[in-house]
């Protein structure tokens, strides 16, 4: 059954303020599942305690559910149903509770709770898929110790796996058997997890900094094995780094890893049986780009970190989810910096906070990090909660330093290790730890909208005083008309344009809405560089000169500043050569040309530095986003910079040529830089360069060098384009997570049909809207191809309101994370407003709606 509303009786919302403690508290529980995909029998015996003094009745949350059988201390009990919850009048104080229900696991087509994929058992409980596999108070403030009984057919699902520690296991009549796992930790309901299946294993150990040895196993279909190397890898390296960077030590003595291939998010952090999207685990130089394998270290790494940052302190209610995701976000690219180059993550990171939280911040779905209200919490796994959480945390980095952030953290971890916390007590934990007063800096929590900061640079006369005037604007967002200043961490710095050399540098607290800082004595002319390392989540509007952008981008020391110098030179370019049909290209090409041949410089480096801002960061820029001018005036700028320096690309293309692959930080840079030199010589028009891609793609012993050329021949329109897309599919056609690669290329290709193709796509036998996976594949990727999606006809539009309701039937968290791009319709032309406000009328207006998809949909339109 689908969890389904009829618009327009609008769903319950839920608001921050509301919160209470849990009237009933569970100690232990015993779980005992009799597995089978079609009839899954669920006993559960909860031993319950009143939580203070009142004489509210115990609620059980179920969805889904009917009771088979409900008992309190040993005998039948009266019970009622209160919707899909089930209400118990209880006496004591104290009392066991024992349900009965049966669940059918290969209907699951919400993969919510417990469901089948590839023939495994598995199940996805945050946030609320506990109440799908049985009636329990299914909130994470209510922590309990569980031990859970599995039984199951023993040639179908030989492995039986569930959180904590293997205390049992046995054969049984009629070839079923069983096994009992038990998990000495209290914990909330979504952390549990079980799989069973028939599954292979990568088994290992670690020896934690006190000593104990724990065994790691990660769980894959037999044919898998081989590629789960990398993952193991990942994940003995997060373990020794929690440990010296954050004095965290593992505390079970099993850690299993299982890859399933249907699953709504990347990964699960389960106590002790995190659950994998296999796109994160798999991994072969075949058939894995360098970007995949980063990918995998940084979502195991992630996960693992969670052990502490979410599970041994969970949150006490779904609104303080920043507290465990920004704060385990952070870990995570700390963690990737030191495994690589700390410069090309920061550049990465920021690209993708720019790619889709910028966007979410100034739409119709901003939202502070943490959350006033909701209506269902799945819409809230968002860049909002995750990746400017993470810029909330790290901006505490930047004010206390690393050793006070420490202390902090500390502090955090052994206040609340075995609780249930709050964001605010994570903040109280740093002021407490360090003596910083962090008032003000709480605004960050519960104001949404990116702030805007305008530095105005001065001199008053050459080799005199300079002024740095910063002024700060906080946008208003959705039911926050009027804003406070925030406190804004400027690393800023001045270079003297004449030597090239750092005049001042400091770290400026912006925290009122204006303020002025001078500079005695500027002996030459000082370009500014400001925000460098991007300290803070903000957008920094300058007035700097295309020649102090050029300066910057040659001369700043700080790698994130001098992309960044880069970046704002293309950008505006670009931005005037849109509105005023023409621009001065000469300072961008010659900026470019530097840092290509800059020999200090790394690949990976240059290869980010060089590539130009893609086409919605160039819309985000424009009072009305214009799809098919800022596609023309980008390609001719690509095209231009492709000639003007056909002998610079074509030079780096060869120095960086394949040799025998490996993964290393020096070895993906060049195939980086190589794809991208590739890409540009396309651009420039060539008539070999088509050639030249078929032999990189044919030629390639690797996905990232494969998949590289297949990009670039996929934007254009030659027979060698079909010869590859034609060889990669039929490489590749049983491999599900490369045939979502075919799949976004086409989907992504800045071709004029990629809308048509989009279309056909979604007819191929081997697409299905019931692995989001391909979904996302196809027509996530689609939706976010800026100008076909914006087709003037609107077709775009329809097309993904169509997926969005067909999926809705199945899966209606997956289709509710595809409404936004619909959502953005403020930023564009009345013609393309208006269809695409009509699709989302069209959605709201549908009679059987998921929770989900309304509530992305209508506030969309709001
Ligand atoms: N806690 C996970 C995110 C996650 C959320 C919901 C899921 O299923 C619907 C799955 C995963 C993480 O941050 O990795
Ligand atoms: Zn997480």
């Amino acid at each position: 059954m689908l969890d389904a509303v009829t618009a327009p009786a609008l769903p319950h919302v839920i608001h921050r303020g509301d919160y209470r403690p849990p009237d009933w508290l569970v100690d232990e529980v015993a779980l005992d599942f009799a597995l089978d995909p079609e009839a899954t029998r669920v006993k559960a015996r909860l031993s319950v305690h009143r939580n203070g003094a009142h004489e509210r009745v115990l609620r059980l949350d179920g969805d889904g559910l009917t009771p088979r059988a409900v008992r309190v201390d040993g005998a039948d009990a009266d019970w009622r149903m209160d919707g899909p919850a089930l209400l118990l009048d209880l006496t004591g104080d104290a009392h066991v509770v024992e349900t009965e229900v049966e669940i059918a696991p290969a209907a699951n087509t919400q993969l919510m709770g417990l469901y089948a994929s590839a023939g495994l058992l598995c199940t996805q409980c945050e946030p609320e898929g506990f109440r799908r596999i049985t009636f329990f108070p299914d909130r994470p403030d209510v922590l309990a110790r569980y031990t859970v009984r599995l039984e199951a057919d023993a040639r179908r699902f030989p492995v039986l796996l569930a959180n904590g520690d293997h205390v049992g296991g046995g054969e049984l009549p009629g070839g079923r058997h069983w096994a009992e796992w038990r998990d000495p930790f209290p914990k909330p309901a979504y952390l549990f997890a079980l799989v069973a299946g028939d599954l292979a294993c990568n088994a290992d150990t670690f020896t934690t900094r006190s000593g104990r040895e724990v065994q790691l196993g990660i769980w894959v279909a037999a044919g898998d094995v081989e590629r789960t190397h990398h993952a193991m890898r990942a994940l003995k390296t997060s373990m020794a780094w929690d440990e010296q960077a954050y004095g965290r030590e593992y505390d079970l003595s099993i850690f299993n890893i299982v890859a399933v291939a249907d699953f709504n998010f990347g990964a699960m952090e389960n106590k002790g049986l995190n659950i994998f999207n296999s796109r994160y685990i798999l991994a072969d130089p075949d058939t894995a780009t360098d970007a995949d394998y980063d990918a995998i270290a940084a979502v195991v790494a992630h996960e693992y970190f969670h052990n502490w940052s979410g599970n041994r302190v969970t949150c006490r209610d779904w609104f303080q989810l920043s507290l465990k995701e920004g704060f385990t976000v952070l870990r995570d690219q700390q963690f990737s910096a030191d495994q690589g180059s700390p410069a090309v993550k920061r550049i990465e990171d920021v690209r993708a906070l720019r790619a889709a939280q910028f966007p979410e911040d100034s739409g119709p779905l901003a939202h502070p990090i943490r959350p006033d209200q909701y209506i269902e919490i799945s819409n809230f796994y968002t860049p909002t909660v995750y990746n400017k959480g993470a810029e909330v945390i790290r901006m505490l980095l930047v004010l206390l330093g690393p050793e006070r952030f420490r202390a902090g953290s500390d502090l955090y971890f052994t206040r609340h290790d075995g609780e249930a916390a709050t964001c605010e007590q994570f903040i109280q934990a740093m002021e407490d730890a360090t003596g910083e007063d962090l008032a003000k800096f709480r605004l960050w929590y519960s104001q949404a909208g990116t702030p805007r900061v305008r530095a105005t640079l001065t001199q008053d006369a050459p080799g005199g005083r300079a002024r740095l005037r910063l002024d700060q604007a906080v946008p208003a967002t959705p039911g926050q008309p009027d804003k406070q200043p925030m406190p804004i961490p400027l690393r800023i710095a001045l270079f003297g344009q004449a030597s090239g050399t750092k005049i001042a540098e400091q770290l400026v607290v912006l925290d009122e809405s204006h303020a002025e800082i001078l500079f005695d004595a500027v002996p030459e002319q000082p370009a500014l560089s400001i925000n460098r390392g991007f300290s803070a989540p903000v957008i920094v509007e300058s007035d700097r000169s295309a020649a102090d952008l050029a300066f910057l981008s040659a001369h700043d020391d700080d790698p994130f500043a001098r992309y960044e110098a880069m970046q704002q030179l293309m950008i505006d370019t670009l931005v005037t050569g849109i509105a005023a049909g023409d621009a001065d290209i000469a300072p961008v090409i010659e900026a470019v040309r530097r840092t290509l041949t800059d020999p200090a410089l790394d690949a990976a480096f240059v290869a980010e530095a060089v590539l130009l801002p893609s086409e919605a960061f160039i819309g985000d820029q424009m009072l009305v986003v214009d799809p098919e001018r800022i596609a023309l005036v980008r390609e001719g700028l690509r095209a231009a910079l492709g000639r003007e320096l056909e002998d610079d690309w074509r030079t780096v293309y060869e120095r960086h040529a394949a040799n025998g692959y490996d993964y290393n930080p020096t070895a993906k840079g060049a195939r980086r830089l190589r794809t991208v030199a590739l890409g540009f010589m396309a651009a420039s028009g060539a008539k070999d360069v088509p050639q030249i891609a078929l032999d990189q793609f044919a030629r390639a012993d690797n996905m990232t060098d494969r998949q590289g050329a297949l990009g670039v021949l996929a934007n254009g329109y030659s027979p060698e384009r079909e010869e590859a897309l034609a060889a990669f599919y039929a490489r590749y056609r049983d491999n599900p997570l490369v045939l979502d690669k075919w799949f976004t290329t086409q989907a992504l290709s800045t071709r004029e049909d990629t809308l048509d193709v989009a279309k056909a796509l979604v007819r191929h036998p081997d697409f299905t809207l019931s692995n989001p996976n391909r979904l996302r594949a196809v027509v996530g990727a689609f939706s976010l191809n800026q100008r076909p999606f914006h087709a003037a006809s609107g077709a775009g539009y329809r097309f993904l309101a169509d997926m969005i309701l067909e999926v809705d039937r199945l899966n209606p968290q997956t289709a509710a994370k595809l409404v936004p791009p619909l959502g953005r319709w403020r930023r564009f032309d009345e013609g393309r407003a208006a269809l695409m406000r009509g699709q989302l009328e069209r959605i709201v207006a549908t009679p059987v709606l998921s929770k989900d998809v309304f509530e992305q949909a209508s506030k969309s339109l709001g």
